[in-house]
């Protein structure tokens, strides 16, 4: 069945979550939703405000437009717009993007009748960015915790939160969170280099199947994870790595206030050694 016949056959009505028929309909491919409005709606007037704050800034230097959040001594109270609150609002946006394009993706799972994979999976995505510009920020007090919005100042911004902390890959959740992520790519770098080398063999030769896969991990390594194996797995690692990442930035100042290399006294301050 073409793509174009199968999604004319699963445009069904119903599954939505809020709204029942008013937004259940189609803008050519994409489904709209209650939620495809209020996504449009915040990513809109998210870009529009970046765009206003970048022109409010000293430079339109790609690399170098930055929008900053409010100074720590505002604390939690919303600041002037040029004095950090565009960056709160902009904040409000972004989450209520991310959150309306989860719940989007959730009404077109109910529709077609799948499970909630993909939008479960995206909503760990989700909390670590929630995680660095609200929990974090309100478990200190202070939204000036949050990261700048601009290339090279959110990359001052992880330069100087590191150093902070002395030596933040002394963390023990962010060496967990880059293990998965590594992890990650090794997986994901298996399972497509399988994929390509089973169905898009030289010319002349045939597609291969499964069990050309199965056989190939079997006689390299004498295991094969499975086909539906290998995505539990990608779901599992991708999944840990955003909510390690989480946990080491959460962890980070509300916890642990010290430099992070200090954390591993714990092990020479064992009862063991004296
Ligand atoms: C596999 C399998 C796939 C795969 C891959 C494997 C047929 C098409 C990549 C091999 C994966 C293994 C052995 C797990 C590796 C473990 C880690 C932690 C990286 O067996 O089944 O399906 O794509």
């Amino acid at each position: 069945m073409s793509m174009l016949s199968f999604e004319k056959k699963y445009r069904v009505k119903g599954g939505t979550l809020i709204g029942g028929d008013l937004f259940d309909f189609w803008v050519g491919p994409f489904y709209v939703g209650f939620f495809g409005v209020t996504t449009f709606f915040f990513a809109a007037v998210g870009s529009a405000l970046i765009l206003y704050g970048a022109a409010l800034g000293d430079t339109w230097n790609f690399w170098r437009i930055s929008i900053d959040p409010p100074d720590i001594s505002y604390g939690l109270a919303l600041a002037p717009l040029k004095e950090g609150g565009l960056w709160q609002v902009i904040t409000l946006c972004a989450t209520g993007a991310f959150v309306s394009w989860a719940l989007r993706q959730v009404e077109i799972s109910r529709k077609l009748g799948m499970g909630l994979h993909v939008p479960f999976t995206f909503s760990f995505a989700i909390l670590a960015y929630v995680t660095l510009v609200i929990i974090r920020p309100v478990l200190m007090g202070a939204w000036g915790h949050g990261f700048p919005y601009g290339i090279m100042s959110h990359l001052d911004w992880v330069y100087n939160i590191g150093y902070q902390y002395v030596n933040f890959h002394y963390n023990p959740a962010h060496m967990i969170a880059i293990t998965f992520f590594f992890t990650n790519a090794l997986a994901l770098s298996m399972h497509g280099s399988l994929i390509l080398m089973a169905t898009n063999p030289a010319a002349g030769e045939l597609v291969k199947t499964g069990e050309h896969e199965n056989t190939f991990f079997r006689d390299d390594i004498g295991y094969s994870i499975g086909a539906l194996g290998i995505h539990r797995l990608g779901m599992f690692l991708a999944i840990s790595a955003a909510f390690w990442s989480a946990v080491c930035i959460v962890i980070s100042g509300p916890f642990w206030a010290k430099g992070w290399p200090e954390w591993w006294n714990w092990w020479l301050e064992l009862p063991i050694w004296f």
